[in-house]
């Protein structure tokens, strides 16, 4: 399997997030994508290959053009009105019903009106790492819709808690919704299957009221787990796209058996959309061991992950999203898409 990789990503370097009244040690930082670079290499599952240079044209056709000149530019602003030691662009207001998103002043204000959490710093290399993803994604998608059997993004900073005009949750474009508009302006009719441990919100949003991209989200419930506002099981979808959307929130603590039943509703349902490309949003934070979360997948389960996606025995692009224990995530990661050749 190819594998898309750009090294920009190194550039993107959180430090802190702000959560429970505290500033808390980032955890989507550059070694996580080194140490699934590292463990490709050592496993020769292919060739890791620089993406293509796309231009903005698939982004504007899933992000408003107010997020990305915003994104684009954040950092300048940032440092204009805090000076050169102001490292990281947090928001610390919003403008919550009642106020007037259009009437935001300064940079803190416009950073509010775009954010939707206090975890997603925008830094120095932020830009050029979130624009690489993309590239990342796309190139992945390009190689399948070519003809490749399936291809791996690993793409960070990671991208399915973005929507159309916001960012958040370590997200800033979304990475996987772009690919998969790409595969349908293409002619293709994609399913997007997303098994981070998080509701994929931004993805969600961005295909709720379509019927021509399925999205089909494995989670943490949201009464508990982050995105918490998004992410129930009765969002369906809406208008003609009422019925294209399948959310399966499951407990605190669950394991793989519980987990593959999760999974065999989700393929009866995305096969019965007869899709001709799968785009999988890859995370690897429902592992035992994932600091923020609270899944109990093991590395082992992984490979009966990797076994169950390629059942749906179609072209398949895998995008790279959360998984925060470094240090089996490389393991974890691997094991997924090697079980996924393995099945063929
Ligand atoms: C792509 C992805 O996986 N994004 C996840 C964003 C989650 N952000 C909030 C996480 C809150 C975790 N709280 C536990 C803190 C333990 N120190
Ligand atoms: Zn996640």
């Amino acid at each position: 399997m190819k594998t898309f990789y750009s090294p920009a990503h190194l550039g993107h370097i959180p430090a802190q997030e702000f959560e429970g009244g505290r500033l808390l040690p980032a955890v989507e930082i550059p070694s996580r994508a080194e140490a699934v670079r590292a463990r490709i290499e050592e496993r020769k599952l292919g060739p890791i290959l620089a993406p293509t240079g796309f231009d903005d044209a698939p982004i504007l056709r899933v992000h408003d053009g107010g997020l990305v000149s915003f994104l684009g530019d954040a950092f300048a602003q940032w440092q204009k009105a805090y000076g050169p030691k102001a490292l990281a662009a947090l928001p610390s207001r919003w403008p919550a019903p009642g106020l007037s998103a259009r009437r935001a002043p300064d940079i803190e204000s416009r950073l509010g009106t775009f954010a939707f959490d206090a975890g997603t710093p925008i830094m120095r290399g932020t830009w050029d790492a979130a624009r690489a993803a993309v590239d990342v994604a796309l190139s992945a998608a390009e190689a399948v819709r070519a003809g490749e059997r399936s291809a791996f993004a690993l793409a960070r900073p990671p991208g399915h808690h973005a929507a159309g005009d916001v960012f958040g949750g370590f997200c800033y474009l979304n990475n996987i919704a772009i690919a998969a508009q790409y595969l349908r302006d293409a002619g293709l009719r994609p399913a997007i299957l997303d098994v981070d441990y998080h509701h994929g919100n931004g993805t969600q949003t961005i295909f709720y009221d379509r019927d021509d991209v399925f999205f089909c989200s494995l989670h943490a419930d949201p009464n508990f787990a982050y995105p918490h506002f998004l992410g129930f099981a009765d969002e369906t979808g809406a208008g003609r796209g009422e019925d294209a959307n399948l959310n399966l929130p499951m407990p605190s603590g669950t394991e793989w058996h519980a987990y593959s039943a999760a999974f065999a509703k989700a393929r009866a349902t995305i096969e019965a959309f007869g899709p001709d490309v799968l785009l999988v949003s890859l995370g690897l934070d429902t592992f035992i061991d994932d600091p923020i979360a609270r899944f109990r997948l093991t590395s082992e389960d992984y490979l009966r992950l990797g076994e169950a996606i390629a059942a749906f025995r179609l072209p398949t692009v895998f995008v790279f999203e959360g998984g925060y224990n470094v240090e089996m995530l490389g393991v974890n990661t691997v094991n997924v898409l090697e079980a996924f050749e393995g099945a063929h």
